[in-house]
């Protein structure tokens, strides 16, 4: 009888190949990093066919709120004298402070720069003439197709919000969808925001009220029926505060447990909690005014325990939270632990998130989203994390090939895959694309 320790018969197919030799593990791994198309699993892009929902071009991507947040910390302009301005005003004054006043060394300035560098425009010029130009001269269908080629994506995920008053009405007419771009169900307005948002629903001929009560529960479940019908979701979403607590005697955990998790698991659909904001600190600089803080993840972990047949596609946005993520992940194989979203999101705690996950999930994660906002931003987020990645698997398969394990160009490609494509299309049962 075979012995338990005898190593296993080695599949022929990984395996034909013969093994890299560990110098060659980096351009390996960066070859296949660039010839591999991702799937974006979190992004605020939209489908072209949702109009000027979608924002593209350099006045949208100079007035990130990322890039809002850095221009009221190097330039006297306030808050209220900057909103009064107009779109191309406001980039201007980005570009001056950030990019002529300043030298671009922030992830974020660092992204404009790689974005004009990667269509051959100018990055220090003292105008945005010339790029402007450029982008107001492309056909946006066409543009989407060569960013998303540049970028080594086959498709992103939006976020939609059927509560939306811009957005809803264009879902309700129905449009051509386009082939990458996934939808999201997105619930914030819903589970965290219900008393001021009950009457959309009703408006919508959803027999709610305030408190959640009568055929408010049923109403919620038809309401989600439906829109998953109209939207076919890849997942649904909700971003949650860091002082988020599950179970708890409130409207959220009324509405997650009687109404949201069941409608998933009807459906067949994972949720993806995003946890540890820190709503609008500072109001006067608007979207750029969120914070952060940590949050207790014992609420994680109620809810993957009593809801086992539920998935959760988990981001949080603390990085004192990142360790008990992944514990939790090594003791419910129903909780995805995904991205290192929003204030995470920069070069050396990226590798350190990626490190620590390897070290700990092996490839049973997904590492990245960009959270793109603006369409162009997904080529320098995907750049940065692709660079990123390769250095942090370099060194794990160095490592188990100096322990004594040979590694091969095949297994490097169906780790990356599994990563940046087959965790996300397993959790979502395929319906993200086969790209
Ligand atoms: O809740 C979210 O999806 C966050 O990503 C956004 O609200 C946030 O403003 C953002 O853009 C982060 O990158
Ligand atoms: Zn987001």
């Amino acid at each position: 009888m075979e012995s338990k320790l005898a190593t296993p018969s080695r599949p022929e197919s990984i395996f034909s190949e013969s093994p890299l030799a560990a110098d060659q593990i980096h351009s390996a791994v960066t070859d296949v990093l660039t010839t591999t198309q991702f799937i974006d699993v979190h992004t605020h892009l939209f489908d072209p066919a949702l109009g000027k929902l979608g924002l593209w071009g350099i006045d949208e991507l100079l007035t990130y709120h990322y890039l809002e947040a850095e221009l009221f910390r190097s330039s006297a302009i306030t808050p209220e004298r900057y909103w009064s301005l107009s779109k191309r005003e406001q980039a201007d004054a980005i570009w001056q402070a950030l990019f002529i006043e300043n030298t671009p060394l922030s992830e974020a300035t660092r992204g404009i720069v790689v974005v004009l560098a990667a269509f051959g425009l100018p990055t220090d010029s003292s105008g945005l003439a010339e790029a402007r130009a450029f982008f107001q001269a492309q056909p946006l269908r066409h543009h989407i197709d060569t960013v998303l080629a540049m970028a080594g994506l086959s498709s992103v995920v939006m976020t939609n919000d059927p509560l939306d008053p811009e957005e809803a009405p264009l879902w309700i007419n129905g449009f051509e969808r386009h082939p990458r771009f996934h939808a999201v169900l997105r619930l914030d307005r819903i589970l965290r925001g219900w008393a001021n948002n009950w009457e959309l629903l009703a408006a919508q001929g959803y027999a709610v009220d305030r408190n959640a009560t009568g055929k408010s529960v049923p109403e919620l479940r038809r309401f989600l029926a439906e829109w998953c019908v109209r939207m076919e979701p890849v997942y649904m979403a909700v971003s949650l505060p860091y002082t988020f607590q599950f179970p708890q005697e409130d409207l959220t955990s009324k509405l997650l447990t009687e109404a949201v998790l069941p409608t998933c698991r009807d459906l067949n659909l994972p949720l993806s909690l995003m946890i540890g904001v820190r709503y609008q600190v500072n109001p006067r600089i608007r979207l750029a005014g969120d914070a952060m803080g940590r949050a207790d993840l014992s609420s994680l972990e109620n809810l993957c325990r009593d809801f086992p047949e539920n998935r959760f596609l988990t981001s949080v946005l603390s990085r004192e939270n990142q360790h008990e993520l992944c514990v939790y992940a090594r003791k419910f194989n129903n909780l995805m632990p995904f991205g290192c979203w929003w204030f995470l999101n920069n070069p050396s705690i990226v590798e350190e998130i990626t490190r620590e996950r390897i070290e700990m999930l092996g490839t049973s994660f997904i590492p990245q989203h960009s959270d793109a906002r603006v369409l162009e931003q997904v080529l320098y987020k995907w750049r940065i994390t692709r660079s990123i990645i390769a250095r942090t698997l370099t060194n794990s398969y160095q490592q188990v090939i100096n322990d004594g394990r040979a590694v091969t160009r095949k297994e490097i490609q169906r780790d990356v895959e599994r990563l940046f494509r087959g965790n996300f299309e397993t959790w979502t049962n395929g319906t993200a694309d086969k790209g």
